[in-house]
């Protein structure tokens, strides 16, 4: 490990989302003088690779953070309330991943491309947004900068990894169990511990996350509301349907926007997003060329295409937003985060 450098923490670093948390950091050749990787008493002892050492996960708990510059947390809301106080106590910056504070006025939520001014007005805590809300502000930030935003309504086609490492398991099981012609039960999807499971394979479920008592989800509650926060647009018009689907990797969506200005056509539209930080445009019907997920994984980028005027509201537009759910959803704008804290000189 170098001498110089931050001390970082993955906590939750044996889940999906950590163990592209420690890719990213290494493929980003991030700052890292000393790295702590840390997980449940389930996972303690083992061991992870990175920048060809051999780093042993430890169980987390609070003196774990004794030292850390900037601790990244995605093991779940609940461990985020325990532990991340106690990591800001230290002298850790957290940069956390779940829903556990994303909504509290006192924490910036973050997505560079959009808000990273925000980052200056943190008190020790930063959230990461929901990944559906991420690529979906990526894409309309430019779009509202330059001709105002008025209303969105977003469906989702959302991947199984989404849901962590055990539901990647699942769509694979029961895949080969349907085409081997054997029994299954399903036990995860769509929310574990919940009552009732869906088949996953060849299906497509319309619930992510919980329900809540207006009959949306949680997953798309905090895709209105996050996306409200982070664009500084309290009143802006959001509505939200999401559904999995058996998608291993790549979260696709599907978005309605009505812009303030008149008389906007689909190619200022495409000149503004070829040109938009974190954007790839992928945007000809000629040649079929369009966003989908298969191409996008592993990627940082989020990708835009099928981009239409709506055929009866002249403000009105359609477009198809695609992005990796691991990366740019949750470990990629993690690490943009820690980069953007490094360069603003927020941490030290
Ligand atoms: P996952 O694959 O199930 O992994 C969960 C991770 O949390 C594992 O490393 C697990 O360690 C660890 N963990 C569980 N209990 C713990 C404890 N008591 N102390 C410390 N670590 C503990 O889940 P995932 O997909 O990586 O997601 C993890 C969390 O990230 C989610 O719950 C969610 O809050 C957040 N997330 C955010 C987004 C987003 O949209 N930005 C997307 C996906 C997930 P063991 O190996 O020891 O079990
Ligand atoms: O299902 C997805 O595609 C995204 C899931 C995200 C998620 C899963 C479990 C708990 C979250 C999240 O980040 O909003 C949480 C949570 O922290 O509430």
């Amino acid at each position: 490990m170098a001498t110089t450098g931050f001390h970082v923490a993955v906590v939750g670093a044996t889940g999906a989302v950590g163990q592209q948390m420690i890719r990213t950091l290494e493929e980003r050749n991030f700052p890292i003088r000393k790295l702590t990787l840390l997980s449940s008493s389930r996972s303690a002892g083992t061991v992870q690779k990175f920048r060809n050492e051999e780093v042993v996960v430890k169980e987390a708990k609070p003196e774990s953070f004794e030292n850390v510059d900037i601790a990244l947390f995605s093991a779940g809301g609940n461990i985020s309330k325990l532990f991340a106080p106690e990591a800001v106590k230290r002298g850790a910056i957290v940069i956390d991943n779940t829903s556990a504070y994303r909504m509290d006025p006192e924490v910036p939520l973050v997505v560079p491309e959009v808000n990273e001014e925000d980052l200056k007005l943190h008190n020790g805590i930063i959230a990461n947004p929901n990944c559906s809300t991420i690529q979906m502000v990526v894409a309309l930030e430019p779009i509202r900068q330059a001709f105002g935003l008025k209303k969105v309504i977003v469906s989702t086609y959302q991947a199984v990894s989404g849901a962590g490492a055990a539901a990647i398991e699942e769509l694979k099981n029961q895949t080969r169990s349907i085409i081997e012609n054997e029994g299954f039960k399903p036990k995860i999807l769509p929310v574990k511990g919940d009552e009732k499971h869906y088949q996953i394979a060849f299906n497509a479920v319309p619930q992510i996350d919980k329900f809540v008592e207006n009959g949306y989800t949680f997953e798309e509650m905090k895709m209105i509301n996050e996306t409200k926060k982070i664009m500084h647009m309290p009143d802006l018009k959001v509505a939200a349907t999401c559904v999995r689907l058996p998608v291993e990797t790549g979260h696709s969506e599907s978005v309605y926007l009505e812009i303030e200005k008149e008389g906007i056509d689909v190619e200022s539209i495409r000149t503004l997003l070829s040109s938009a930080d974190g954007i790839v445009l992928q945007d000809n019907p000629k040649e079929q060329l369009y966003p989908m997920p298969a191409h996008a994984v592993g990627k940082n980028d989020v990708f835009v295409g099928r981009i239409r005027k709506d055929l009866d509201e002249d403000k009105g537009f359609h477009m198809w937003v695609v992005s990796d759910n691991l990366l740019k959803g949750a470990a990629w704008n993690s690490v943009q985060i820690a980069e953007s804290l490094v360069k603003l000189e927020l941490v030290k």
